[in-house]
Order: C-alpha cells, then sequence, then structure tokens
C-alpha cells in the first residue's frame, strides 16, 4: 500500500506512524538476520526519519545525481538498519536485499557507503556526517545555489565530539539555513547514560551560544516533529537543530530505555515479540516527494589553464609555487579551496585573490577544513585544502573516512620537515608522508623546485582519491625548465654517468642537499646518480630498479622526515621483492629537532649534502671502491 501524506496543511500522520512501525520492524528483522547491529539506536529516530521523508524530504531515488536531490546524511552511521529500512520502504531496495545485511558482497554494509547510490559520504565515525553536511550546504548556498536542503541525523553521545561543535560554528557563520540537524537525543551512549541524559535545556543553550536556532521536540510526537520541520525550512539565515527527546529503542518495552542494548541485536524469539508489539510485519510504500528541476550556477568546463613560469636559478619556496598554480588552475570554475586560517602561509591566500567566491576560510578547524571539501565534492566540485602539513594529523580521521567516501581530495601541506628551522619541531611535519600514504589509493608528491610543484598541482586537479602535496617553506633555486612534465609516479634523475657508484634517492628540499653532495663526490672521483623522486606514491620503481642495477646496488636514500613510513620505507618497498635487493643507506631525521637555522638543523639530523656525501662515499666502499 502505498502512503502519500504531503501538503502544507496539517496532515493527518497516523499513515506515518504506520511507516514508521514497519521501519521498525524491518531494522529488527534485518540486524536480528545478521546477528549484528544497532536495532535500538534504529528504533529512537524511526519517527524523526519517517515524518522527514513522508512530509519534507525532496528526493528522486531514481536518480541520485540530480543537482536539486536534498541530502540525508546519518552522521550516526550506526543506525543503518534504519536507513536501509527507509530505503525499502520507499522502494529504492526490496526485502531480499534488506536481508543481506552485514553479509559479504552485500551493498548494505555495517555501516553506510557510497557504494550505496543514495550515500554520499561513509559514515561510522562519530562526528564526521555534520561537519561534512556544512560542506554540501556551503556548495548550496554558495556554488549551486540550489534550493536542496541538507538533513543530517546525529546521535546525542555523539554530540560529545569536538567536531559537531567545529560544524555548527561554521554553520552558523555561513548562514547555513539550508542545513538542519536532527538530533536524536535518547539518553543513551554506548555503555550508558551520556555526559548530559536528557538534559536538553543543556543543549538549547549551547546550539544557541554557537549561533544556530534549537527547537525542542519530542522526537515521537509526528505532529511536533513535523512541525519542526516546516519551522527548519522557514528559517532564514541560519541552520537548524532540532533537539529531540527520543527513547532507544522506542516500541519494544522489553528494551525502551534500557542501558546493554546498544549495538545489541535482539534474538530471534525476542525479534518476534518485538514485531508483535510493533503491531506486526507490513508492507506499506512511502511517496517521498521529487524535487523541482534546476541548474547549478556553476558549470564545469574545460579551460584553457596557464601555470605560472619560473626561471632557472630563482630562488622560491613550493609554497609559494603552489599558491601560484593553485589560483591559476582556478580558471577552471569548478575549483574550490579551502583554508585552516593559514592561508598567507601555505599561499592558497593566492587563490582568495584570484576567487574569493570559491573560497571557504574554515578557520583554526582542521577536521571541519576536511570534511568541508568532502562535502563540497559531493557536489563534483574540485576541491583543494590546505594547512601546515603537521596540522592534517588533527584530521587523519576525517582523511581516512574520505578516503572510504571514495573522495576526491587535493591537500596541500606546507612547512615539512625540520628545514622550517627556527619555529621549532611543533610546526614540522615529520610524520606526514607516513601517514598519507597509509591511505588507500592515495597520491603522495612531494616536489623539489617551483616549475615541479605547478606541474604537479595541475596533475592534481584531475587525479581521482586523496592526493597530498608536501611543501616547503623555505626558497630553493629552480631546477627545472618550465617545459619539464612531471606525471605522476615518475622520478627525474638530474645527475648520472656510466660509472655510477650510487645512487641517491631525494626528495623535496634533500634533492638540493643531493645535488651539492653530487657535485663535491664528483670532484673527489665518486660519481653518484641523483634522482628526484618527486612522487612518493606511486613511486617510480622502474627508476629506482635501474639504479639499482648501474650503481652497484647502492642506494643512499635521503628524506627531511622520520624513518618510518616515508620515502625511505617507500623506496625499499617497491624494491623489496627484486631479484637482487639493493643495500638501502637511509638518511633521516632520527631525533625530535629543535629550533635553529635551516642549515644547522638539516646538519644536526644528518640529512643535509655533508652527511650525503660521507654515506655514498661509506656506501661506495662497501663494494669494493676505492
Ligand atoms: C569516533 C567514534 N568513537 C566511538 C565510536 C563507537 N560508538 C559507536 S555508537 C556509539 C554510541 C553512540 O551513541 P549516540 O550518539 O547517543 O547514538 P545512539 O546509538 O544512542 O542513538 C559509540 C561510542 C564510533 N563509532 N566513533
Amino acid at each position: 500500500m502505498a502512503v502519500t501524506v504531503q501538503g502544507a496543511a496539517p496532515a493527518d500522520l497516523e499513515p506515518l506512524h504506520e511507516v514508521a512501525q514497519q521501519i521498525r520492524i524491518d531494522g529488527i528483522r534485518a540486524s536480528t538476520r545478521a546477528g549484528s547491529g544497532h536495532p535500538t539506536s534504529s528504533m529512537s529516530a524511526a519517527d524523526l526519519i519517517t515524518v522527514l521523508a513522508g512530509r519534507h524530504l525532496r528526493y528522486d531515488f531514481a536518480h541520485p545525481k540530480l543537482a536539486t536531490n536534498d541530502h540525508l546524511i546519518f552522521s550516526k552511521g550506526h543506525a543503518s538498519p534504519l536507513l536501509y529500512a527507509f530505503y525499502k520502504a520507499c522502494g529504492a531496495i526490496d526485502d531480499a536485499e534488506l536481508m543481506t545485511y552485514r553479509t559479504y558482497g552485500s551493498r548494505l554494509q555495517g555501516h553506510p557507503t557510497p557504494i550505496l547510490p543514495w550515500v554520499d559520504v561513509a559514515t561510522g565515525s562519530l562526528g564526521q556526517g555534520l561537519p561534512i553536511g556544512v560542506g554540501v550546504a556551503l556548495a548550496g548556498k554558495y556554488l549551486d545555489r540550489l534550493p536542496y536542503h541538507v538533513w543530517v541525523l546525529c546521535g546525542d553521545s555523539e554530540l560529545a565530539e569536538g567536531s559537531v561543535w567545529e560544524a555548527l560554528d561554521k554553520a552558523a557563520h555561513y548562514g547555513l539555513d539550508n542545513l538542519t540537524v536532527i538530533a536524536d537525543v535518547n539518553r543513551l551512549g554506548q555503555r550508558g547514560e551520556t555526559e548530559f541524559g536528557w538534559n536538553l535545556e543543556a543543549y538549547r543553550l549551547r546550539v544557541e551560544a554557537f549561533g544556530c536556532r534549537a527547537l525542542v521536540i519530542d522526537g515521537h510526537n509526528l505532529q511536533q516533529i513535523d512541525g519542526a520541520y516546516v519551522d527548519a525550512l522557514e528559517t532564514a539565515g541560519r541552520p537548524t537543530v532540532i533537539l529531540a527527546r527520543t527513547i532507544k529503542g522506542k516500541g519494544f518495552s522489553e528494551v525502551e530505555d534500557k542501558e546493554g542494548w546498544h549495538g545489541v541485536v535482539l534474538p530471534p524469539e525476542m525479534a518476534e515479540r518485538a514485531i508483535k508489539e510493533l503491531g506486526g510485519e507490513r508492507d506499506l510504500r512511502l511517496e517521498v516527494r521529487k524535487p523541482q528541476r534546476g541548474v547549478p550556477a556553476i558549470k564545469a568546463e574545460k579551460v584553457e589553464v596557464t601555470l605560472p613560469t619560473y626561471s632557472l636559478g630563482e630562488k622560491v619556496p613550493t609554497r609559494k609555487a603552489y599558491g601560484d598554480a593553485l589560483a591559476a588552475i582556478g580558471a577552471r570554475p569548478e575549483v574550490v579551496a579551502l583554508d585552516a586560517e593559514v592561508s598567507n602561509s601555505t599561499h592558497a591566500d593566492e587563490f582568495k585573490k584570484a576567487h574569493p567566491d570559491r573560497f571557504f576560510e574554515m578557520w583554526i578547524a582542521e577536521q571541519q577544513m576536511i570534511s568541508a571539501a568532502v562535502g563540497v565534492q559531493v557536489r563534483g566540485y574540485t576541491t583543494f585544502a590546505s594547512t601546515f602539513a603537521a596540522f592534517f594529523a588533527r584530521a587523519y580521521d576525517f582523511i581516512r573516512m574520505a578516503a572510504i567516501s571514495q573522495a576526491d581530495l587535493r591537500l596541500c601541506g606546507s612547512h615539512a620537515g625540520s628545514e622550517i628551522g627556527a619555529d621549532g619541531p611543533s610546526q614540522m611535519a615529520l610524520e606526514d608522508l607516513a601517514a598519507l600514504r597509509a591511505i588507500h589509493g592515495s597520491t603522495v608528491l612531494y616536489p623539489s623546485d617551483a616549475v615541479s610543484t605547478a606541474k604537479l598541482v595541475a596533475e592534481m586537479a584531475d587525479r581521482p582519491g586523496i592526493s597530498y602535496l608536501r611543501t616547503t617553506r623555505n626558497g630553493y633555486p629552480v631546477i627545472y625548465d618550465n617545459a619539464e612534465a612531471f606525471p605522476i609516479g615518475g622520478a627525474k634523475v638530474l645527475r648520472r654517468s656510466d660509472s655510477d657508484r650510487a645512487a641517491v634517492v631525494a626528495a623535496g628540499v634533500t634533492v638540493h642537499s643531493a645535488l651539492a653532495a653530487a657535485d663535491r663526490l664528483a670532484s673527489e672521483g665518486i660519481n653518484a646518480r641523483v634522482i628526484d623522486c618527486y612522487s612518493v606514491k606511486p613511486i617510480a620503481a622502474e627508476v629506482l630498479a635501474e639504479a639499482a642495477r648501474d650503481c652497484g646496488g647502492i642506494l643512499v636514500v635521503v628524506e627531511d622526515h622520520y624513518p618510518e613510513g616515508g620515502l625511505g620505507a617507500a623506496v625499499m618497498e617497491a624494491l623489496a621483492g627484486s631479484e637482487h635487493p639493493p643495500r638501502i643507506f637511509h638518511l633521516a631525521v632520527r631525533d625530535v629537532p629543535g629550533s635553529g637555522r635551516t642549515a644547522d638543523l638539516l646538519a644536526a639530523e644528518g640529512i643535509d649534502a655533508d652527511a650525503i656525501v660521507t654515506a655514498a662515499r661509506d656506501a661506495a666502499k662497501t663494494r669494493g671502491g676505492s
């Protein structure tokens, strides 16, 4: 039976109660069948989602990419039984598929992912769906300029995450009246009561303090729920947070508001009793209204981009080249940049000057910056986000989840390594290559000069997945001609002879140390190959293997990074399976550096030209050379 409850007049919402009961029952059936899942977390929010879908959501399930579709994000991703039972009620999936929940090969995974066409982003790491929703809403209001609405369902224990409040703060700042948060305040978290229990007043005060509109309702009173959605859609200038008092396990008296039932399925005989108490299985079909058609204000176009050029020998920090190149690529109307209050350091401010309408300041909220970038790319934009490389560590879980979301994201981390000098170790990224290499499907780039940086920024723009560019604080000479190409996965051999006795593998700042070292070694009669490994992942394994063959199996890898997981690890992983693996001499940062001049720090860490000369000389001796 089809249930249609639409229109502006106060409706008889009883049919929606029936659908909500069906959704509760289906969530129980799916999770009991799977033997795992979160039925009680789903039951508390069933009324909230059903009234939303039946009365206010505008969504075309047959055309999930429609520009004008609303976006519904389950920030509490563990309520997947609710989401999937809702999909079934809308006819998007059938009952047979619902019963595959959590089984191997099913699209209905434990937590939602975009493997399902109606899911924008993966959730399940709490505190991420709302920050991403802010990004989608930013796209809606400032880029697409379309009237779609972003609805985000959050749990109350989830509200303890700081990222939720970063998100509300930015949502209020940007006046995101196209964003509504539905907080399912069921008092309970995973291990018992939340910090505030049912103290909705505490939440109201906080929400309002962050500049959002708060509406406190009974989350099982369908009229109140409906009224709150009407109110949220009418509210101008501010986002709305609906604080809905709910009961975990609502509808089945044996588990309602009881501790110990989080993430616990009902055993089959209990499930039977629950289905009975909920009125028995139903086969109702909920009609979700489709949105009106509309066209985004920005249309991606093939535009000729003129990259900046530099003169050989000119000293340019690669971070400056990043900003120059980003501004140039901004000629493409779909390119968007985000900053975490350091754009004058990363040089993303060059983009801001050129394209202020597509630049979003997220202030010192790195988690929010990444999430907003993920949200904006949901709508098809090409997003770049930059901060100090060290501070991406703070948003690492968001980057990890972005990979599960299949997001295309471009990150630039400036101030890499001990090279930054005087500011000291709190500002130095010494783990970032390891961290970003470990992200599934990622690309990791570390250019040594301005020309290669600009070329790689252009490569990143069309690169799927998560790509990361590591830039350097100080200026170093341009070593490449503007005509040179830098394909991802390549490397440049900067010194080569027929009598090379060691190969020095470097990236970024250490390329300059390696070149100086090679010149000195040559004056001693030792020829050393120098490889600029600007693409750390994927790495140019063939170039490395050839160097190992040509240079007597001696590689000296030098990097401004801790020894674990960086360039050295990438080289070793690439060559580990070779028939004759090379001997690798690994120069890396082994202490926590202090403050000082760059030259002093590189020397102290053993990654300057002197250290390379010594290492290459000693290494060459190990193979019986003079
Ligand atoms: C960042 C993060 N920390 C911890 C968890 C484990 N976890 C899953 S659900 C949950 C409790 C959530 O409670 P609440 O937000 O109130 O949602 P409810 O299930 O009660 O509706 C916890 C701690 C997680 N998924 N993500």
